[in-house]
């Protein structure tokens, strides 16, 4: 099973500021975590990271026929973009959407999610765990 963890604007800064908000860990931190849990459950799992919503919705386009389920955290695109959630239908793989923070806990523009609309599953306020536990629910339901 091939899956692509997609991560939008300054989540390369995780760990920097704010760690009351985002916790400690780091960008590269959950560059291991994801290496370790391909390793662990024998799967392929590709990153990237943006700080362009284009050159997010083109790494969505290019992963049509190529993956079996999409990881994203759209960061701050999540409350805007309705072309990363167009990009998503267009190419109609599955896909969990994670948030590090606990966005429902936050400001009321961070409770609108554009690409949660077609994602079938979010999760959100457990820390770059969250990214282990979507990538385990997209491993259980489609591998
Ligand atoms: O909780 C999440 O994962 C978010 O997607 C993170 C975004 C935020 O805009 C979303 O509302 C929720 C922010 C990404 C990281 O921002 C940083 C800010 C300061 C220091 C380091 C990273």
């Amino acid at each position: 099973m091939k899956l692509l963890v997609i991560n939008g604007p300054n989540i390369n800064m995780l760990g920097i500021r704010e760690p009351g908000i985002y916790g400690k860990n780091t960008y590269h931190d959950l560059l291991v975590l994801i290496e370790r849990v391909a390793a662990d459950e024998g799967l392929t799992i590709d990153h990237f990271q943006s700080n362009h919503e284009g050159a997010i919705v083109d790494t969505i386009q290019a992963a049509y026929g190529s993956y079996d389920g999409i990881v994203i955290n759209p960061a701050a695109y999540t409350h805007t973009s309705v072309a990363i959630l167009d990009a998503l239908k267009a190419v109609s793989i599955p896909a969990v959407e994670v948030h590090i923070s606990d966005v429902d806990a936050r400001e009321a523009f961070r409770q609108i999610s554009y690409p949660g609309l077609y994602c079938e599953k979010t999760i959100k306020g457990q820390g770059i765990d969250g990214y282990r536990q979507a990538i385990l629910y997209l491993k259980e339901k489609y591998a």
